[in-house]
């Protein structure tokens, strides 16, 4: 087994206004504590770090509707978008660490400014498509997916600071893994849209290996788009990444959510990556923090090729005596 080059680009956002949650927004700094960068640089990556984006704090952020903090999260996410886009175009596969999963708006709108044609693998106990009219919660970390999908476009209110928002994505791009707490409005929409979802149940019935290769053949079914891979750390069990904000029982084992990220790194099409929702100040202990910190690098490595058979540089001599 020989691994391919690759070329990393990080984006820390440390962004927790998506929801209501304290902590979220030190996501990137326990990622990176955890030895992000060095282990990339290890496995062969080479690694531009952009450092963390810094997002001012917005006055009289009142809610519109149900809909909280919707100013600070509409200029977040433009800043996300624009720092996102500038990775693309600088060659590099994008490494986007949340902050809370709002982030994918800027994320994918700012990817999909760079590559037209996406596909998008949501990897994630929840749905994250309410609209801001379907959410019961008002929180924007529950519906980024709805102002991206062409298809709900006339269901979406103008918001403050989301005009710059346009729809990017088509409901036959996106697949869902993972999925066990989806709310009723949720479940209309993608039924509705027909977009196709692996929910725990399809885990259990295929095996991870037949979901992956039954999402490459949706996805992939015409042309070889780019795939943006947005990682919701609480798709894992909790028993496995208990530090994150909303975490659903009967998730993820490890070696299914490492698994899907090896899949996804062997197609050659992951062109960003987005890990969200660690919150450290949701552990219980200190080792809880680190445990999670430390899971969500491994997603991170083997979307990069590591492998668990292990590798070895195409040079390698076997020494002699
Ligand atoms: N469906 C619920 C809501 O809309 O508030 C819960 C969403 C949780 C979102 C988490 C991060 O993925
Ligand atoms: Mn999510
Ligand atoms: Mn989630
Ligand atoms: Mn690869």
């Amino acid at each position: 087994f020989q691994r391919d080059l690759h070329s990393v680009g990080i984006i820390g956002a440390p962004f927790a206004k998506g929801q209501p949650r304290d902590g979220v927004q030190l996501g990137p700094g326990a990622i990176r504590e955890a030895g992000l960068v060095k282990k990339l640089e290890i496995q062969d990556c080479v690694v531009k770090d952009y450092g963390d984006l810094i997002f001012e704090e917005v006055s009289n952020d009142e809610p519109f509707s149900r809909t909280k903090q919707p100013r600070a999260v509409g200029l977040a996410n433009k800043k996300v978008a624009d720092a996102v886009h500038r990775v693309k175009n600088d060659g590099h596969t994008c490494v986007m660490l949340g902050g809370d999963h709002s982030l994918a708006i800027g994320s994918i709108h700012g990817h999909a400014a760079s590559r037209p044609k996406l596909s998008v693998v949501w990897v994630d106990a929840h749905a994250d498509i309410n609209t801001p009219l379907t959410s019961t919660t008002g929180n924007i970390h529950g519906q980024p997916m709805s102002y991206l999908i062409h298809e709900l476009c006339n269901k979406i209110p103008v918001m403050p600071n989301f005009s710059w928002i346009k729809p990017c994505i088509s409901a036959k791009d996106v697949v869902y893994i993972g999925l066990r707490d989806v709310d009723p409005e949720e479940h209309h929409i993608l039924k509705h849209l027909g977009i196709k979802t692996f929910s725990m149940t399809e885990v259990d019935k295929l095996g991870i290996g037949k979901v992956m290769e039954q999402m490459c053949d949706h996805v992939f079914s015409k042309i070889k788009k780019p795939i943006h891979l947005s990682y919701d750390i609480d798709a894992l069990d909790p028993s496995v990444a208990p530090a994150t904000g909303t975490p659903v029982i009967g998730g993820l084992t490890y070696r299914e959510g490492i698994y899907i990220t090896e899949y996804v790194c062997q197609t050659g099409l992951l062109s960003a990556l987005d890990v969200v929702e660690v919150n450290p100040r949701r552990a219980k202990t200190e080792e809880e923090v680190h445990s999670t910190a430390s899971v969500a690098v491994d997603l991170v490595l083997g979307c990069f090729g590591r492998v668990r058979e292990g590798s070895h540089p195409a040079d390698y001599k076997i020494p002699e005596p």
